[in-house]
C-alpha cells in the first residue's frame, strides 16, 4: 500500500481500517483525498488477504462534505469537464463490502460517502445531513439517489431541501444507518462486525454485496435471476462443500476463500 497524505491505512487480520485523517477541516473531501481513497479502496480490492473494510473520520467528524474552500471558485466548465470528483464513483464500485463508522459530522457529501458503504454504523453523537442547499447548490456524490433509495421520498425531500441535520437516533429510525451505538463503543463495534463477516468466505461474501446491490437497481425477476445465477455459481467453490461439511460435522467451518 502506498504513503497517503489525507488518510491512514490499517491491516488488522482481514480487515482494513481505513480513516480520514484532515481532522482541522473535519476531514473536508477534496481532491487529494478523493485521489487517496479511491487508489487505497482500489489496492484493497486486489489484496486477497483482506476481505472487509472500516471506514472512518479522524477528530470529531466522519467527513462534513465536500472541501467548500476547494469548490467556491469551480466554474461550470471545470465541474463538467474534468467531472470533479468523479473518483468517488471508483470507491462506490469497491467490490469488498465496506463498513462506515459514523463518529460525528457526515454531512453533504460525507452523507453520501457513508452511503456509498455497505454497513453504516453511527455512534450516537453522529450527525447526518446534506446541507448543500445552504450553499446554493444541492448533492452532488449520488445523495438524492441513494438517500431517497434509502429512506424514501419524503424523509429525502425533508433533508435535501430543508438542509436539516438528524442525529443517529433519528438516522436509525428513519432506516438510514444499519445500528446506532454508544460512541465510546463505535470501533470496538464496528470492527467485531468486520471480523465477523471477514470469519466467511471471500467469493460468497462478494456475491453478497453485489446481489443486495444490485437489487437496489434492477426490476424484482431480474434481481431475482441474478441473485440465482451467483448463488448457483457458489456451488463451484470448495468454501461451499466445506461450509456445507462442517455445518453437518457439527464444527466450526474451515474456508479458503476458494
Ligand atoms: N469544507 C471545507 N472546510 C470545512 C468544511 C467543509 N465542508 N466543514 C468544516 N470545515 C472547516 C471549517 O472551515 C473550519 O476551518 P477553520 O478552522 O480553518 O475555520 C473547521 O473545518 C472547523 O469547522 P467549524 O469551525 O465550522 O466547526 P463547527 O463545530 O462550528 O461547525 C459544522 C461544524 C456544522 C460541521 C460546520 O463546519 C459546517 O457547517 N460545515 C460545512 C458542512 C457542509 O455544508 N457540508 C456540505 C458541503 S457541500 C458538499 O458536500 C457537496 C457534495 C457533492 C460534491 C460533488 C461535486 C461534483
Amino acid at each position: 500500500m502506498s504513503d497517503y497524505k489525507t488518510i491512514t491505512f490499517e491491516q488488522k487480520g482481514r480487515v482494513a481500517v481505513v480513516t480520514l485523517n484532515r481532522p482541522d477541516s473535519l476531514n473536508a473531501l477534496n481532491a487529494e483525498v478523493m485521489a487517496d481513497v479511491a487508489e487505497c479502496f482500489a489496492a484493497i480490492d486486489r489484496n486477497k488477504d483482506i476481505a472487509v473494510s472500516v471506514i472512518t473520520g479522524a477528530g470529531r467528524a466522519f467527513a462534513a462534505g465536500a472541501d467548500i474552500k476547494e469548490m467556491q471558485p469551480q466554474s461550470f466548465s471545470d465541474m463538467y469537464v474534468e467531472d470533479y470528483f468523479a473518483g468517488w464513483d471508483r470507491f462506490a464500485v469497491c467490490r469488498k463490502p465496506v463498513i462506515a463508522a459514523v463518529n460525528g459530522f457526515a454531512l453533504g457529501g460525507g452523507c453520501e460517502l457513508a452511503m456509498m458503504c455497505d454497513l453504516i454504523i453511527a455512534s450516537d453523537k453522529a450527525k447526518f445531513g446534506q446541507p448543500e442547499i445552504k450553499l446554493g447548490v444541492t448533492p452532488g456524490m449520488g445523495g438524492s439517489i441513494r438517500l431517497t433509495k434509502a429512506i424514501g421520498k419524503a424523509k429525502a425531500m425533508d433533508l435535501v431541501l430543508t438542509g436539516r441535520m438528524i442525529d443517529g437516533e433519528e438516522a436509525d429510525r428513519i432506516g438510514l444507518v444499519s445500528r446506532v451505538v454508544p460512541h465510546d463503543e463505535l470501533m470496538d463495534i464496528a470492527l467485531k462486525a468486520a471480523d465477523e463477516v471477514a470469519g466467511f468466505s471471500i467469493p460468497s461474501i462478494m456475491a453478497a454485496k453485489e446481489m443486495v446491490s444490485r437489487a437496489l437497481e434492477l426490476p424484482t425477476t431480474e434481481g431475482v435471476k441474478f441473485e440465482r445465477r451467483l448463488f448457483q455459481g457458489l456451488f463451484g467453490t470448495e468454501d461451499q462443500k466445506e461450509g456445507m461439511a462442517a455445518f453437518s460435522e457439527k464444527r466450526a467451518a474451515n474456508f479458503q476463500d476458494k
